[in-house]
C-alpha cells in the first residue's frame, strides 16, 4: 500500500479542485472589477470555512500580489498564484449559504 493511498483513506473527504476554486473566487469579485481586494478574498476564505480568515488573507495577497497594489488581479498570474496557494490549503468545500 502506498502512502498515497492511506492518505486518501483517512481523508475521506475530496479536496476542492482548482477550477472549483477558481470558480470560488469569481464569484467572490463582487464589483466584477477584475481584481479581488482584501475584503473579497476574506469573503472568499469566510465561505471556504477556514480557520483564520484574516490571516489567510495576508498570507495570500503576500504572496500573489505580485504589483505590491493590494488587490490580486484576476486578469494575469497574480490569480493563479492566489489559486495555488488556497489549492495548497486542501480546503473541502465552500459555504454557499453563509452571510459575511
Ligand atoms: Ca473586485
Ligand atoms: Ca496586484
Amino acid at each position: 500500500m502506498t502512502i498515497m493511498s492511506i492518505a486518501a483513506k483517512a481523508a475521506p473527504a475530496q479536496s476542492l479542485s482548482k477550477e472549483q476554486i477558481r470558480k470560488h473566487f469569481r464569484k467572490c469579485d463582487k464589483d466584477g472589477n477584475g481584481f479581488l481586494t482584501k475584503q473579497e478574498i476574506k469573503e472568499a476564505f469566510d465561505r471556504l470555512c477556514a480557520l483564520f480568515p484574516a490571516y489567510r488573507t495576508r498570507k495570500a495577497i503576500a504572496i500573489a500580489d505580485e504589483n505590491g497594489d493590494g488587490c490580486v488581479n484576476m486578469k494575469d498570474h497574480e490569480f493563479e498564484a492566489l489559486i495555488d496557494y488556497v489549492y495548497n490549503l486542501a480546503y473541502t468545500k465552500v459555504n454557499t449559504a453563509k452571510r459575511v
